[in-house]
């Protein structure tokens, strides 16, 4: 690896430590604090030729400026599968490889959507709540809830997580239909070609779905209402894929039931609205956060980089640059 060391890869903004470790062993890591290319010197800018970015941890959104401010940019390896903080389609007209780091957090990110939901139906960190504020002594039981047993879940983006989500529901003795764009030849589970009518035909409707101009605002108030007075909503995917003014309506007029929050339009940021209502269960976008998923993501990040630049092929390409050849 000897070679590598002369490549500059830029780190915009914070990156997971482990990354950070290894591109330092392994090639001139540039850690940069502000992301806008006039926060570059001349001669960094003549030297950078791949970026790891976490967007979504605290890093730079890499868009078509400070793509185009970088004239020997090759690559940008991005941590996390979905890339709505890279400008792919920019990079992918630039020639510039952009990675992302899928199927290592597949399963986790499955589990945590479960227990969301599992949470967000069976009120257990209310529950749990309640007995620690000395309540279950002084008032008695906790109030029975809602129940997961004959529901019927649609789920918003059946992709690799989708799925993972499909098959822990189906050991549920669950009911599973899902919406994309394209329906997937050989997959046991009804489509519906929209997502509205996905909507209407279950009672928990889970968003997985990427983050992108045709998925923005997806889930507004017709979706909502569709889904109905016994609907939850479980969003794990992006939170710009729903209209969150909507979703505080809808929880607040009980047009749904309840929902379970792991990603917000504006992170880290929670609308007002969402922490003021009793029946939203709301994360910090941990979906993938555990030592061992985000190690995994960690290393998948840095082996694209190193898989590039030593055998000119990435590992894990983006569809926006999967032409790109070195
Ligand atoms: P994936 O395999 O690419 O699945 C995405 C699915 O969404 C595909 O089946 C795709 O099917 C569908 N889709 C894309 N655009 C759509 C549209 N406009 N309308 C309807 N369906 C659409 O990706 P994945 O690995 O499962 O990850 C999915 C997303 O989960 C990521 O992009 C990320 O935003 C999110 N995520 C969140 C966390 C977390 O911590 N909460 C962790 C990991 C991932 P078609 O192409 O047929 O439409
Ligand atoms: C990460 C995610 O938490 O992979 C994704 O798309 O949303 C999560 O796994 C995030 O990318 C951290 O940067």
């Amino acid at each position: 690896m000897a070679g590598l060391k002369s490549i500059t890869v830029l780190v915009p903004g914070k990156l997971h430590p482990r990354s950070l470790r290894r591109i330092k062993e392994t090639f001139d890591l540039v850690q940069i604090d502000s992301f806008g290319p006039a926060s570059l010197s001349e001669e960094l800018i003549g030297r950078v030729r791949g970026i790891a970015v976490s967007p979504a941890l605290g890093g730079a959104f890499v868009g078509a400026q400070l793509i185009d401010a970088l004239p020997r940019l090759e690559i940008i390896s991005n941590f996390g599968v979905g890339y709505d903080g890279v400008d792919a389609i920019h990079a992918g007209k630039r020639n510039v490889m952009v990675t992302n780091t899928p199927d290592v957090l597949t399963e986790e990110v499955a589990d945590t959507t479960i227990g969301l939901l599992i949470n967000t139906v069976r009120e257990l960190s209310k529950a749990e709540a309640y007995l620690r504020e000395g309540r279950w002594v002084r008032d008695g039981a906790y109030p029975l809830t809602a129940s997961l047993r004959g529901r019927k879940v649609g789920i918003f983006g059946m992709g690799r997580i989708g799925q993972a989500v499909a098959r822990r529901l189906e050991a549920f003795g669950l009911a599973v239909s899902y919406h994309n764009r394209r329906k997937i030849d050989g997959l046991g589970y009804e489509y519906h070609s929209s997502l509205e009518g996905l909507a209407s035909a279950v009672d928990v409707l889970i968003s997985v779905a990427p983050g992108t101009k045709e998925t923005e605002k997806a889930v507004n108030s017709a979706v909502l209402k569709a889904l109905g007075p016994n609907g939850v909503f479980i969003n794990v995917g992006r939170g710009s894929t729903v209209d969150e003014i909507a979703l505080a309506s809808a929880l607040k007029d009980r047009i749904i039931l309840a929902a379970g929050l792991d990603v917000f339009a504006n992170e880290p940021h929670v609308p007002q609205s969402f922490l003021d209502l009793p029946n939203v269960t709301l994360l910090p976008h941990v979906g993938s956060a555990s030592v061992h998923t985000r190690d995994a993501m960690a290393d998948l990040v840095v082996d694209n980089l190193i898989e590039w630049f030593s055998k000119g092929r990435a590992i894990t390409p983006v569809p926006e640059t999967n032409h790109i050849k070195s």
